[in-house]
């Protein structure tokens, strides 16, 4: 997710599909004179010169008018949500008229662009990508809240939803983190947490928890412990803690009957337990009494979001920040209030005020 998502936009047959063939050297997408080729946004991984790993994101063309075509587009503009960069494509024919209103949404996106000629060589076309590419800021998602030497107790409870034989990627990152930066991690789970209390001899600098066991662990530190939560440093690195923080309190002003949005940036099976479709609403419900809660996973962002009185984004761990980011900005402009899963059940909780935010 931390890939430079470059995606490729333009009429059908403008070539896109070439292009991002011709990038990858291989078959990604299927070319063909037929206007329409391609229907869904395709996505390859790629190494490239100057810019690294990226993510190639082929799209339908922006002109297609056919039945489907409006379920395409809608499809394509999801994908400006992830754009780090565009690249986009005008055909055989020269001038821009087909391309203007592309070129207009790309600018009120603030998506930095590029445009492709048939016959420039793609090295050319990877310098000018590398000229408009955001740069990228290497932050700490443990920010200062720590340093060198630290001593950081991270609890990490394995449950039914934890991925077999391995740790969730945000445990990942901040484990290998904590190391970059000469600290002394040490972790457990909600049941081993008394014992590893026992085993510290010193207080920890900071408690960093999986944000379903916030309640638990908060009762179980002594309150002079720093704690946050894996999902409350994601936020802060990937998307805008500030806006998150207003969008939890915003849980005050849910009235029975109200209408919440969970957004979910990944696609997985839920379960019993799933924190997002079961255990969060069954939270809110509690405390706000009949609620309805819709779900949209993956890129299913609602378009309209106006019938929402509350939006709770996912920790986003599979997402890139410019797609949170984005969601942040269309939640603003539909003045409905966004927060994410680690902040709505600190507060839900009553110790969002009680967390170290970085
Ligand atoms: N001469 C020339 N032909 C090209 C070039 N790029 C694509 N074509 C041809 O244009 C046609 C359409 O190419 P595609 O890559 O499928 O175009 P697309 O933009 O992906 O089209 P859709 O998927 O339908 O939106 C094919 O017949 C290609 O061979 C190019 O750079 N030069
Ligand atoms: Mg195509």
């Amino acid at each position: 997710m931390e890939r430079l998502h470059i995606a490729f936009f333009g009429p059908t047959n403008s070539g896109k599909s070439t292009l991002v063939n011709a990038i990858c050297g291989q078959e990604v997408s299927l070319v063909s004179p037929v206007p329409g080729t391609t229907t869904d946004p395709v996505r390859k991984i790629a190494e490239l010169p100057d810019l690294g790993p990226c993510v190639l994101i082929d799209t339908a063309g922006s002109d297609d008018e056919s039945i489907l075509g409006q379920e395409r587009q809608r499809l394509t503009r999801a994908i400006m949500d992830e754009t780090d960069v565009a690249v986009v494509l005008n055909g055989a024919e020269p001038g821009t008229d087909k391309i203007e209103d592309l070129l207009s949404t790309l600018k009120e996106n603030g998506i930095p662009t590029v445009q492709y000629q048939w016959g420039q060589s793609i090295d050319s076309l990877i310098k000018s990508i590398a000229a408009v590419a955001p740069k990228e800021e290497s932050k700490y998602l443990t920010g200062d809240l720590v340093g060198p030497g630290s001593n950081v107790l991270l609890v990490m409870p394995q449950d039914k939803e934890a991925p077999k034989g391995r740790l969730i990627l945000p445990q990942v990152q901040i484990l290998r983190e904590l190391l970059d930066r000469g600290c002394v991690p040490h972790s457990c789970t909600h049941e081993s947490l008394p014992a590893a209390m026992a085993s510290l001899a010193h207080k920890p600098d900071l408690v960093i928890t999986d944000s379903q066991v916030f309640g638990l662990v908060n009762r179980t530190i002594p309150q002079d412990w720093a704690l946050t939560s894996f999902s409350v440093l994601l936020a802060a690195a990937k998307g805008d803690l500030r806006a998150f923080v207003v969008g939890a309190k915003a849980i005050d002003a849910l009235r029975p009957g109200a209408r919440v949005l969970i957004a979910e940036a990944c696609t997985h099976v839920p379960d019993t337990e799933d924190i997002g479709r079961v255990k969060i609403p069954a939270m809110l419900r509690k405390r706000v009494g009949e609620l309805e809660v819709d779900i949209a996973a993956g890129n299913n962002f609602p378009e309209d979001l106006s019938p929402y009185s509350l939006i709770i984004h996912c920790g986003a761990c599979v997402a890139n920040a410019r797609l949170v980011r984005s969601r942040i900005r269309k939640a603003a402009a539909a003045g409905v209030p966004i927060t994410n899963y680690g902040l709505a059940i600190a507060y839900l909780q009553g110790i969002l005020s009680r967390i170290s935010l970085p």
